[in-house]
């Protein structure tokens, strides 16, 4: 098999209902460009049919690979993804599919060249946020304040969804990775930095989606702890290669 230029990574947990969707626009979107590519959904502790749904639209599209662990974790699962993928360019993608697919070639050369880490904003100027509540977006950017403070100065928006990585910065960064959860993103892109690596933010349009497997409170607190750890991390050379 060729290298595709592109692998489209969809972490997802309990996504019976998104799922199905999401791959039918992705499938639509593919068929339209003229780059190959590969997806890949990688599943872990869910509790509904998401795996079986998976691989039932593999007879559709033969490009769509489909993984499984048994420990739950977002970021487990994206590493997983991000470490099997092929692709020339690897992008992560969220199952609610909140950012327009189109928007994956704003991450892609020709529109983007140079940079090895692309990530989802939706914090720059010509970014757009569309239907997020108030108090949503808010706990957002004390987080986000959070992660400029203390692991990655200057980046608006670690947290979205929708982050690309050249195969050669996901094969560097990913094994380094220590978070199986939800503070993955932010240890990712500090590992990415620490390596030498470009992370720049790509302005995106982006859907609140209501439907959520975060648990706020829960979930930020666990996440702000996580960030001191990484500065921990770093100290005791767990980042070192
Ligand atoms: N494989 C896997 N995916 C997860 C897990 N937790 C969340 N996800 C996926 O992470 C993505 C973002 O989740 P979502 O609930 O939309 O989070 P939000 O947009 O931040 O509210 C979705 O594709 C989820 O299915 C997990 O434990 N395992
Ligand atoms: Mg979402």
């Amino acid at each position: 098999m060729t290298k595709p230029f592109l692998s489209i990574i969809i972490p997802a947990y309990n996504e019976a209902e998104r799922l199905p969707p999401t791959l039918a626009s992705i499938d639509a979107f593919l068929a339209g460009q003229d780059y190959s590519a590969e997806v890949l959904v990688v599943e872990n502790g869910s509790s509904d049919d998401t795996l079986s749904i998976a691989r039932a639209y593999q007879a559709r599209m033969p490009y769509l690979r489909v993984f499984s662990e048994s420990a739950r974790g977002k970021g487990l699962a994206v590493r997983r993804g991000m470490l099997e993928a092929q692709g020339a360019y690897r992008f992560l993608c969220d199952a609610d599919l909140s950012m327009p697919i189109e928007q994956v070639n704003r991450f892609l050369p020709p529109a983007l060249k140079n940079v090895e880490v692309a990530i989802g904003s939706r914090e720059l100027p010509g970014s757009q946020r569309h239907g997020e509540p108030a108090y949503r977006h808010l706990v957002g950017r004390v987080f986000n304040a959070m992660v400029r403070w203390l692991v990655l100065p200057a980046i608006q928006d670690s947290q979205c969804g929708f982050k690309c990585f050249t195969a050669e910065a996901a094969d560097a960064v990913f094994p380094l990775q220590t978070m199986g959860g939800m503070s993955f993103d932010a240890e990712v892109l500090f590992i990415a930095r620490r390596e030498g690596y470009r992370v720049q933010e790509v302005a995106i349009d982006w859907y609140f989606d209501p439907d959520s497997r975060v648990r706020l409170v829960q979930d930020s607190l666990r996440m702000a702890f996580d960030l001191i750890a990484i500065r921990k991390n770093a100290r005791q050379g767990r980042y070192d290669a």
